[in-house]
Order: structure tokens, then C-alpha cells, then sequence
């Protein structure tokens, strides 16, 4: 591995069942609370990276869906710099100047965890360049915190840790996909377009703004974390479902208790809660759960044998929304050469 100089992953976006929201150190990205998420399968939702290094290069220099920005991303060059730190090919190579070619088969930024998928997919491809091969998530985490729980498949806890340096602040995974291989998660595109308070911005303010955040913190969220814990070890989809809402429903309080708010729900996004307990409520049980992010689009949990009443059912009462099926994954990353 040490010997190719190019190297293309794909990785694919996770989505939170418990929240991560909110910062104790802002440098090193240890969040305040453990999160919980589900890596999805990364045929349609995946960020793909290309990256070589060469003695011919000029300059370092990233492009970002076709577009070149400036590599003085302080985040960008933390991962390099800590990759390099591992590294275990020859000193010459080290000097040698870097290209990065990145890009997305989903919209950017529009709260559908693209940033979890770039980070991982950029810090694994350098991991394979520069032939690190220990732990690279503490790496992940500080590109984008939510990175650091793409590195896994299936169900994937990330830890707060409690050392200052953030070395124990990293992702595991809880359980393989293949543990509870019927769950399925669809996606509701309700609005592609990039979101007017990124998250690192909102939840900076949410930490400064915020009471409800601190009673989340200190009250509610290990509770949560226990319960989904339970519920995916004993594929207890109603536990589940349950959690997923409540933890959803909390973090999108906090973000209303935030001041100025961050509101990234929107009507559709009430409309489609509403459906889902109605739906829930219709059956007797729980056929589904939602969630939503720093942004309107909906994640949808259910099971493979609900799929296709509820798509029926979801293409009737919100005929326009555009709709994404995807798995559980158990292979996160891939690689291509
Ligand atoms: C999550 N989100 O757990 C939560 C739920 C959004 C809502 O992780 O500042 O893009 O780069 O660490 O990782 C979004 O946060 O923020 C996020 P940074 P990130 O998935």
C-alpha cells in the first residue's frame, strides 16, 4: 500500500439516532454528549475522494466538486498534518506536494451529513497514502465530528472520552449490519438547498445560548444512549423507534432554545413528523421512526417488510418529495486502488 502515490475511497453518510450537538473543546472536536448513528450503504449516498501526492506537484491544492478552494482550511490541514504525524513511508514522499479531488453524489451542506462522509472518505484515502494503519478516527473527528462514525459499518457509537486531548473521543462500532440486516432507512429530500446556519456555527451558539441543551446533557441524553444501546442489541424496533423520535424532537428543541434560534425543520418536515405518528398511531405499532438533522429532509426508519406500504403511502400524501431507499452497510469505506 505504501508504494501507490493515487488512491480513490468512497465513503458513505451516516445518520444519528442520538444527537451529536454541541462542543466542550472547539479545536479538537469532543463533543459534549455520545452519539449513536447508522452507516448507510454507500451506493447512494457517498462521498468520493481521490488523492495523490507527486515530486512534480507545485502546490498542494483541493477541489471540491469540481471546484477549486483553498487548501488554508485549518481543518483540511489539521488531518493532513496528523496523518503525516503517522505516516510510514519515506521521508522524501512526506515533502512531496498533495492533490485532492472530492466530491458528493448528494447535495452539499443541505443537512444530509455530507460532511461526515467527506472527512472520513478524505482521512481514509490519506491513511492509505501515507500508510497509517492505527486507529484513524480520532483523525476523522477532527475534519468533521460526525466523520469519525462513518469510519465503521452498521450500528457505530462515538464516545465523548474524558482525557483533555480528545485520544479517547473516538467512534466503535455497536453492532454489524448484518446483526439486524431487515433495517432500512429512507430519506425525504425535502429542500437540496445548503442550509442557512451550518452546523458548526449553530451548535457553537447553542452551547453558548442555550439552558436546555445543559439539562439535555446532564439529564436526558445518557439515557438515550442506554435505551438505543438496548434496543439495537435486542432488535427492539419499537425501543428504537421510540428513542430515535424523542432524541430527534430534543435536538431540534435545544436548536429552538438556541438564541438567535436555529430553525432547520420546516413546515414539510412538522407535516412529515405528524405522518409518521399518525401512521404509527393507524397501525397500532411502531412501523417507522423519524429523524431530521441540520436540515428540512426527513430520515425515515422502518423495516424491510414495511418498505413498501409505507413508500406507497409516503408518494400519496407527499407526492412531490424525492425519496432515497438505502441499508444498513457493513462495509463502510472502500477502496479503489
Ligand atoms: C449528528 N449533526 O449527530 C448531528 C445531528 C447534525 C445534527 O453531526 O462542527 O457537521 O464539523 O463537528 O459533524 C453535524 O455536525 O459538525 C452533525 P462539526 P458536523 O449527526
Amino acid at each position: 500500500m505504501s508504494e501507490n502515490f493515487v488512491v480513490t475511497a468512497t465513503a458513505p453518510v451516516n445518520i444519528a439516532t442520538i444527537k451529536y450537538w454541541g462542543k466542550k473543546d472547539e479545536k479538537l472536536i469532543i463533543p459534549v454528549n455520545d452519539s449513536i448513528s447508522a452507516t448507510l450503504s454507500s451506493d447512494y449516498m457517498c462521498a468520493k475522494t481521490t488523492i495523490a501526492i507527486s515530486p512534480n506537484f507545485e502546490k498542494d491544492q483541493i477541489w471540491l466538486n469540481g471546484i477549486e478552494e483553498s487548501i488554508e482550511n485549518p481543518r483540511l490541514l489539521n488531518c493532513i498534518r496528523n496523518i503525516k504525524n503517522k505516516a510510514k513511508i519515506g521521508t522524501d514522499k512526506l515533502k512531496w506536494k498533495i492533490h485532492i479531488c472530492s466530491e458528493n453524489n448528494f447535495p452539499t451542506a443541505a443537512g444530509l451529513a455530507s460532511s461526515s462522509a467527506g472527512y472520513a472518505c478524505l482521512v481514509y484515502a490519506l491513511s492509505h497514502i501515507y500508510n497509517v494503519k492505527e486507529n484513524i478516527s480520532d483523525i476523522a473527528r477532527q475534519g468533521s465530528g460526525s466523520a469519525c462514525r462513518s469510519i465503521y459499518g452498521g450500528f457505530v457509537q462515538w464516545y465523548t472520552g474524558i482525557k483533555n486531548d480528545g485520544s479517547d473521543s473516538i467512534a466503535l462500532q455497536l453492532a454489524p449490519a448484518s446483526h439486524w440486516p431487515e433495517m432500512r432507512v429512507i430519506i425525504l429530500v425535502v429542500n437540496d438547498k445548503q442550509k442557512k446556519t451550518s452546523s458548526t456555527i449553530g451548535m457553537q451558539r447553542t452551547v453558548e445560548t442555550s439552558k436546555l441543551l445543559h439539562y439535555r446533557v446532564k439529564y436526558c441524553v445518557q439515557g438515550h444512549i442506554d435505551k438505543m444501546i438496548q434496543a439495537i442489541k435486542n432488535k427492539n424496533f419499537d425501543l428504537f423507534a421510540e428513542i430515535t423520535m424523542r432524541d430527534s424532537n430534543q435536538f431540534h428543541a435545544v436548536c429552538l432554545d438556541t438564541y438567535p434560534p436555529a430553525i432547520y425543520m420546516n413546515d414539510t418536515s412538522h407535516a412529515i413528523a405528524s405522518f409518521v405518528h399518525e401512521y404509527n398511531a393507524a397501525a397500532n405499532s411502531y412501523k417507522v421512526a423519524y429523524t431530521f438533522d441540520a436540515g428540512p429532509n426527513a430520515c425515515l426508519f422502518t423495516l424491510e417488510k414495511n418498505v413498501p406500504a409505507l413508500l406507497y403511502t409516503i408518494t400519496k400524501v407527499f407526492p412531490t418529495s424525492g425519496s432515497v431507499k438505502d441499508y444498513i452497510t457493513g462495509i463502510p469505506i472502500n477502496i479503489e486502488n
